[in-house]
């Protein structure tokens, strides 16, 4: 009989814990076990002679290094990983027979991988490019695998095109540039001539792909999947992940400034916060269509390239996932982590939809050149929670030491076991679904209407969010070097939008199509907007980064005063001056500075705060790199504070058309496009408004301000 065991939260955990290695031993040892008295100089003859080839530690040593390294994935390279696990609201009986879907005491644990597509493993965090969002179920019923995306849309409708696709995304072939980055004239070059990728475009030169952080960004599943009910019904479904803190985005000029200042932003920010105890959470979602309605809409719903609005099918919410582990070694878990679309178990199950289909063959298959072999599972992270038995057997790596004589089935040698299981037991049954139809090569008739879905697009987006697409367009396109690329990419977005094509044109040194063209699309859909949609949370500023620029001489009060506030809320403070060490106040206390302006700078905050303190503000008003910091957060939108003398900085730095409080009206705080401020904070609501600011997050409104330096 099989054992059954309990799975909960903790359950990966232990799994994990047979495997870890102590780091405390006290003897190094050879791989076998040999005791080692010299790992510092190889084996010579003679002090001054060569090196002998019988040093089996040198050799060992050498050799294991050499081989440390794996290919690395051949997109998603860049990736960050975290533990947690996932709890569902109510059971869910009625569209699926998946048990992790059933009970809402039960947590189940899971691994999620968030990564970058186009760069590779060392690349930046915070290029612009669409993010992974890989989620590893560890069901009672074997692994589950939601190997999803933070745009819900693909630049492709079918997978015979993923390599042409990825050879034109990624550098250049000849010289290997750019690094992870589109803006190089092969990715155009396949924009302009597949027209399929508009729509999915659009979304890449939206602010979706800068995220402020993996804890601020969408997943969706973008492929369409089935649940099935323990009856047999299938429905059509649409997996979605939304971000409990709401979604938040960098501005361009500072994602690409963050690159170089510190490459590991998003890697950071998400170990941080677990660390922190400030743990991610990101409800789940379904979007179900009936399949009696597979073809009322007015796009095909097996396409890729294609959303199911929320307004025509609403997001029922259904679990909610918290990550609240870092891994302890990265390349264990992080790295070797291999997700499989074709991971599935009873009760979700696939659709024709011409890209997945590809994919359930394309991520098993990489796994095997990946991870050296077809016993990939065995690794720990990948393991199951629950027993694995079959007759698969030997290949490299095979860790598994499977006794008994019977590696077939059937078999009078074994008792006939281990036997496939019925439906009722638990086993898979692949849904019944009619097939019929001649062998061709061809796409269905909605599949090529390339443009409606991305008018739908632009005609949701905020004015801001406009703009940025635009300047996106900007800086993508007008480094493409050949103008017959670049005019093929207006002509082709002159399809979308008529005055969206001239912007564009505007800014590459191309003409302006002869014929204002544009689909006739009129309707939005606000939740495709980060602006617009109900799913932003916009109250509040739990774990963001507030800089605190001071210097010796601050006022002490305002300082604790709003860094109690800020922290109450549940955000994050960092005290910045010249140099590290303690700051002393007017009135003599002393503070830790965390950062100084070579470590830190205004693109690594959410926001800026200045106290008082006539001596500190005498001696900020006279640094450049303090000046630079409330600029480049100005620039950048950034709600920015100041309290007493501290207003006097924000003078300094010229801030354009922005209203300060004044001495008259002592205790009255003026909020001015994110810029809040009073002359006297203590019976103020100085901190509820500068909390209310931080919690927008930016404050667009300023970004017409061109003149302020950054
Ligand atoms: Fe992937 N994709 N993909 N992809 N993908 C891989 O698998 C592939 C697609 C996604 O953190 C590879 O293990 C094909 C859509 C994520 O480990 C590879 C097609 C979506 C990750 C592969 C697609 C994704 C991958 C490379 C078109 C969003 C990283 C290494 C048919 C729904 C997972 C690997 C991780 C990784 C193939 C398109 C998401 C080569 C053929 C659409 C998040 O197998």
């Amino acid at each position: 009989m099989e054992k059954k065991r309990i799975i909960d939260e903790k359950s990966k955990d232990e799994q994990l814990e047979m495997f870890r290695e102590d780091p405390e031993r006290e003897f190094l040892t050879t791989n076998q076990g040999v005791r080692i008295s010299n790992t510092d100089i190889s084996l010579k003859a003679g002090e001054r002679g060569p090196t002998l080839l019988e040093d089996f530690h040198l050799r060992e040593k050498i050799t294991h290094f050499d081989h440390e390294r794996i290919p690395e994935r051949i997109v998603h390279a860049r990736g960050s990983g975290a533990h947690g696990y996932f709890q569902v609201y109510e059971p869910m009986t009625e569209y699926t027979s998946a048990k992790f879907l059933q009970n809402p005491d039960k947590k189940t644990p899971v691994f999620v991988r968030f990564s970058t597509v186009v760069g590779f493993r060392g690349s930046a965090d915070t290029v612009r490019d669409i993010r992974g969002f890989a989620v590893k179920f560890y069901t009672e019923e074997g692994n589950y695998d939601l190997v999803g995306n933070n745009i819900p849309v693909f630049f492709i409708q079918d997978a015979i095109k993923f390599p042409d696709f990825v050879h034109a995304a990624k550098p250049e072939q000849d010289n290997q540039m750019p690094q992870a980055a589109t803006a190089h004239d092969t990715f155009w070059d396949f924009v302009a001539c597949h027209p399929e990728t508009v729509h999915t475009i659009m979304w890449l030169m939206s602010d979706r792909a800068i995220p402020r952080s993996y804890r601020m960004m969408q997943g969706f599943g973008v492929n369409t999947y089935r649940f099935v009910n323990s009856k047999g019904k299938g429905r059509f479904i649409k997996f979605h992940w939304r971000p409990i803190l709401g979604i938040h985005s960098l501005v361009w000029d500072e994602a690409q400034k963050i690159s170089g200042k510190d490459p590991d932003f998003h890697r950071r920010d998400l170990w941080e916060a677990i660390e922190m105890g400030d743990y991610p959470e990101y409800e789940f979602g379904v979007q179900i269509i009936e399949e009696e309605d597979e073809f009322k809409f007015d796009f095909d719903i097996l396409d890729p390239t294609k959303i199911w609005p929320e307004e025509e099918v609403p997001v029922k919410i259904i679990g909610k996932m918290t990550l609240n582990r870092n891994p302890d070694n990265f390349f264990a878990e992080t790295e070797q982590v291999a997700f499989c679309v074709s991971n599935v178990v009873p009760g979700i199950d696939f659709s024709n939809d011409p890209l997945l289909q590809g994919r359930l063959f394309s991520y098993l298959d990489t796994q095997l050149i990946r991870l050296g072999g077809p016993n990939f599972q065995e690794i720990p992270i990948n393991r199951p929670l629950v027993p694995i038995s079959n007759n698969q057997r030997e290949g490299y790596h095979r860790m598994t030491i499977n006794k008994g004589k019977t590696s077939y089935f059937p078999n009078s040698v074994g008792e006939n076991l281990p036997r496939p299981a019925i439906a009722e037991e638990g086993g898979y049954v692949n849904y019944t679904e009619k097939v019929e139809g001649k062998k061709i090569r061809e796409r269905s008739e909605k599949f090529k209407d390339f443009f409606s879905q991305a008018k739908l697009f632009w005609n949701s987006m905020s004015e801001p969010e406009k703009e940025h697409i635009i300047k996106a367009f900007h800086f993508e396109v007008g480094k493409v070097m050949d103008p017959e690329i670049r005019k093929a990419v207006v002509d082709e977005f002159n399809n979308v939008d008529g005055d969206l094509a001239i912007e564009i044109a505007k800014g590459v040194d191309v003409p302006v199509p002869e014929q204002k063209g544009g689909s006739k699309v009129m309707k939005e859909s606000p939740n495709v907007s980060q602006e617009r949609t109900e799913h932003t949370a916009k109250n509040s500023i739990k774990s963001r980064k507030i800089a605190i620029l001071a210097a010796d001489g601050y006022d002490y009060k305002e300082l604790s005063q709003v860094m109690q506030a800020l922290k109450g809320s549940g955000a994050n403070a960092d005290i910045i001056s010249k140099y590290r060490g303690m700051l002393k106040s007017s009135s003599g206390e002393k503070l830790e500075v965390n950062k100084n302006y070579l470590t830190a700078a205004s693109v690594m905050y959410d926001g800026v705060y200045i106290p008082g303190g006539k001596e500190s503000i005498k001696t900020l008003k006279m640094q450049g790199d303090a000046i630079h910091f409330v600029h480049e957060a100005f620039r950048h939108c950034k709600p920015l504070g100041a309290t007493g003398e501290g207003i006097e900085l924000f003078k300094v730095a010229n801030l354009p058309d922005i209203i300060f409080a004044e001495r008259k009206s002592a205790d009255k705080v003026i909020s001015d496009k994110g810029v809040v401020t009073v002359m006297r904070i203590e019976s103020s609501s100085f901190n509820d408004s500068f909390i209310a600011a931080l919690a927008k997050h930016r404050h667009w409104g300023r970004e017409k301000k061109e003149q302020v330096p950054a």
